[in-house]
């Protein structure tokens, strides 16, 4: 909520001086801006009183009634405006709050089942010293106003979440990418890290130069809905000399500077062991920056905002691949709870002036053992039941046809198949996300799964070429074209061609569960162009194909305008 709650004061005339007391006693919540207060002595001579009282009553979320025997006896306190605010309540519109101002007989009135103040419902008039009794009706109020606010606060997130998606089905937008903005704050988000909810008011905030604490987050017993509505920003001079960054609430991550501001997709990347995880997510990295960038420079802007992760993934997986050409030993199954993703952030320039849109593509790199069982999923592979798409891996020899057909091309050393034999099914990852998921979310989990864009991809596309009977002519084996928009149909003829192929190796099992998604895609990618010799060692690097489960789901999640024609 960004306004303040609009309390509507009904109240006998007699009891005008009450209502000034009222008045002086709400003064600081008014200040703080978490309130607003109306009541008939607003209205403006000159002005259609009945129009305006009704306008503000209807409106109010917050409702006080001053009883007093004035109150009882007035037909336009008690009919009109008493009744009314009733009615409102009963129907989950607004709030009401009887306020015992002096002895009355209203054990009987309709209002006479909710939760009055002062407490023990001791006339205001009657207290030995009025004031604590106005005291104790601010209390009251503030605490209703507080779990109004928080009642309103979820439902309002996903009105004022950040980016509101095109229709990107349109025709016509070709050479076009972008996204569009609704409003520029998120209050609620979820940390990249440990995958929990917070306010970003919550949050503290820290130099990144020094490590400082420069805002410490309000207490938990501090009234917090001033600084949850109106997020501090970042850009003043003093946040900015300091790189200024909030930490998660809960597990004191350190926050990407836009959490606040850009959607956050987490493309679940996922497969089992040895299907080519890492060395995918390289390759994407790798062709993101080397060869999709280059193309729509002038629209847009790549920005990593995990430096520390990059580096070390730099390290571990894309030098080792891209500049050594050695492959990469499997990810180890993880220890820790949480892990820190790979954030990259895609900033699209805006020629009207207004502030760029932003999106941050979050990238886990997990073990294949952390997504074979539920166990070990839901402990340190969490982020698949948040994932904004899925991109299935799945290893060709995986499947027992296309292995038998390589070794009988025996065109690879022995070595590089007996690796293959987990002895899982080729789509046991995709399963155990499958049940992790709907147990997760429940009888929402159809919903979401209908929305969610999901890529099945065979990882290692090049060992296909080892394979006699598949036609060179097929378009996966060959380089995509990353232009100024994404070409749909070719894609779709992709999806066409790898159906075919799983089909005509027996995959069957991918085949019928692919059916259980409603937004689903086929793809072939090849990582590194060709298969490691012995000792581990590529030929050449040259990926194809690894940048389409990602530009595919981003179209299906409206980010990106695909070339339809
Ligand atoms: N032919 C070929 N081999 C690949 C490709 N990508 C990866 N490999 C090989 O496949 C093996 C497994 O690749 P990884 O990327 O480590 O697989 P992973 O899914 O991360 O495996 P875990 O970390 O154990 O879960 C390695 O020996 C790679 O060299 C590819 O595009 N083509
Ligand atoms: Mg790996």
């Amino acid at each position: 909520m960004e306004s303040p709650v609009e309390i509507f004061c009904c109240y006998a005339d007699r009891d005008q001086d009450l209502l000034a007391e009222l008045e002086t006693h709400l003064s600081p919540l008014r200040r703080q801006g978490v309130i607003v207060t109306w009541h008939s002595l607003n209205i403006i001579p000159g002005t259609n009183a009945e129009e305006e009282r009704s306008k503000h009553l209807n409106n109010a979320q917050v409702i006080l009634l001053l009883i007093s025997p004035d109150f009882l006896a007035s037909d336009h306190c008690y009919d009109q405006e008493m009744m009314r605010a009733i009615r409102r309540h009963q129907q989950g519109e607004a709030v009401v709050i009887p306020i015992i101002l002096r002895p009355t007989y209203w054990e009987e009135a309709p209002f006479a089942h909710l939760q009055a103040l002062p407490t023990d419902k001791k006339p205001v008039v009657t207290w030995y010293y009025p004031d604590e009794a106005w005291v104790d009706i601010t209390r009251g109020i503030k605490k209703a106003v507080k779990e109004l606010v928080r009642k309103l606060a979820l439902p309002s997130q996903s009105k004022k979440s950040g980016v509101s998606w095109q229709d990107s089905s349109r025709e016509g937008d070709s050479g076009k990418l972008a996204v569009e903005e609704t409003s520029s704050f998120d209050v609620i988000v979820r940390c990249p890290c440990c995958l929990d909810q917070f306010y970003v008011g919550d949050c503290d905030i820290v130099s990144r130069t020094d490590g400082r604490l420069l805002r410490k987050g309000p207490a938990p017993n501090e009234w917090r809905t001033p600084r949850r509505e109106n997020v501090e920003s970042l850009t003043s001079p003093k946040y900015l000399r300091q790189l200024a960054g909030r930490q998660c609430p809960h597990c004191g991550y350190g926050l990407p500077f836009n959490i606040e501001r850009a959607k956050n997709i987490s493309l679940a990347i996922v497969g089992d062991t040895y299907s080519g995880k890492s060395h995918y997510i390289a390759s994407v990295i790798h062709t993101l920056r080397e060869r999709w960038l280059p193309e729509h420079r002038k629209s847009v802007s790549l920005t990593c905002l995990t430096p520390e992760v990059e580096h070390k993934y730099y390290h571990d997986v894309i030098r080792p691949v891209f500049v050594d050409k050695i492959s990469v030993p499997a990810t180890q199954p993880t220890s820790y709870d949480v892990s820190e993703p790979l954030i990259y952030e895609l900033k699209f320039k805006s020629s009207s002036g207004e502030a760029p849109k932003r999106v941050n593509l979050l990238f886990y790199d997990g073990s294949g053992e952390d997504y074979a069982w539920q166990e070990r999923m839901v402990r340190h592979a969490r982020h698949v039941m948040y994932a904004s798409a899925f991109i299935f891996l799945i290893d060709p020899p995986a499947l027992t046809e296309v292995a038998k057909h390589i070794e009988e091309a025996n065109q690879l050393p022995p070595f590089y198949l007996a690796a293959y034999r987990s002895g899982r099914s080729p789509v046991h990852a995709i399963k155990t996300t499958l049940e992790l998921f709907e147990r997760y979310h429940g009888s929402q989990a159809e919903n979401l799964l209908r929305s969610l864009p999901v890529a099945i991809t065979l990882s290692k596309a090049d060992l296909f070429r080892h394979v006699a009977s598949v036609a060179p002519a097929y378009r996966f084996l060959s380089h995509s074209r990353y232009g100024k928009s994404l070409h749909l149909q070719e894609m779709n003829a992709i999806d066409e061609e790898v159906r075919t192929l799983v089909k005509k190796y027996k995959g069957y099992s991918l085949l019928r569960l692919s059916q259980r998604f409603s937004t689903v895609s086929f793809f072939a990618t090849s990582a590194t162009g060709c298969a490691p010799d012995e000792m581990g060692r590529f030929r050449f690097i040259e990926p194809y194909r690894c940048l389409d489960p990602v530009l595919w789901a981003l179209y299906r999640l409206g980010v990106l305008h695909a070339d339809t024609r």
